[in-house]
């Protein structure tokens, strides 16, 4: 069964997480689908796209998926590690993506809704960071990506204290460009693509990549970078983070030593 779905039409791209049995946990598997449903609306030259969860979905993406995380001692974030091919797939897709979002965002998920261009968000949409629930170090550039969307006081919190940000607070710091009525949601974000597809391509996609490059633009010295890699390097070799995996796959709480 395939673990994502792809509709074409009218030049919009609608995209649905179909992999309820691992709440939409983004592996390997599924992240591949999803890069080649945009390739395919890459070639079918759509003028917008929708990343969305099944209808009525209570959980739009349980976010990486924790049992590919390595354990050996490996850069569990690192370049090319699906989820982040696929942020970089959405970013640089040449029209915008909009993230369509019912239901609860985990971990690498909120970042895959935040590296969309025009998040909506329904009521049930809440959001939580959570490589401090698995003592995971999360990557300077998702880090920087998510700073660039949210206020660097409430980035912090989220890392913080991994805790659900709902939607109306969501949609107060940032995170969400709309909140919509259930009912409404459909045919609000079919609204907004419409508009999108109706106007000029080559503009739209420019600009986007234009704010994508700008964004991007934050000098960080080769030693900045190599320290960072350092401090992030304690923490997936640390015990702390072998016991964060192990703890979700007993369903028990973590037992942390700081080690
Ligand atoms: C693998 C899963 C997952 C999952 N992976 O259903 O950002 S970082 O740094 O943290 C990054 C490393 C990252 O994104 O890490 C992942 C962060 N995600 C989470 O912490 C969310 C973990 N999942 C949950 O808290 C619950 O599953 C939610 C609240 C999403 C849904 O709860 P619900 O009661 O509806 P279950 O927990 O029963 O999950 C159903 C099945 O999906 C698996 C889970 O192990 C279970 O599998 P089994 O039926 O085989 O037991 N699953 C859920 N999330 N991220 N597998």
């Amino acid at each position: 069964m395939s673990l994502v779905l792809v509709e074409i039409a009218e030049r919009i791209g609608t995209i649905t997480f179909n992999h309820d049995r691992k709440r939409n946990a983004l592996g390997e598997a599924m992240i591949g689908e999803v890069i080649a449903a945009l390739e395919r609306c890459q070639s079918a030259e759509v003028r917008v796209a929708v990343l969305r969860a099944q209808p009525g979905a209570k959980i739009w993406s349980a976010g990486h998926d924790i049992d590919e995380l390595p354990i050996s001692g490996r850069d569990p974030l690192a370049w090319d590690d699906p989820l982040e091919r696929v942020i970089r797939v959405v970013r640089s897709f040449p029209a915008p993506v909009i993230a369509m979002i019912e239901g609860s965002v985990w971990g690498g998920a909120c970042e895959l809704a935040l590296c969309c261009d025009i998040p909506i968000g329904a009521p049930n949409a809440s959001f939580a960071i959570t490589p401090a629930r698995i003592g995971v170090p999360y990557n300077p550039a998702g880090i920087l990506r998510i700073m660039n969307e949210v206020d660097t006081s409430v980035v912090k919190e989220m890392f913080f204290t991994a805790e659900p940000i709902p939607a109306r607070r969501a949609l107060e710091v940032g995170i969400l460009n709309h909140l919509v009525p259930f009912e409404e949601l459909e045919a609000f974000t079919r609204a907004m693509a419409e508009r999108i597809a109706s106007l000029a391509p080559l503009s739209v996609s420019v600009a986007k990549e234009q704010i994508r490059m700008i964004s991007n633009a934050r000098p960080m010295s080769p030693e900045t970078f190599e320290r960072i890699q350092a401090l992030r390097r304690k923490v997936y070799e640390s015990q702390d983070y072998r016991e964060g995996i192990e703890a979700f796959r007993q369903k028990r709480k973590p037992r942390w030593t700081g080690r």
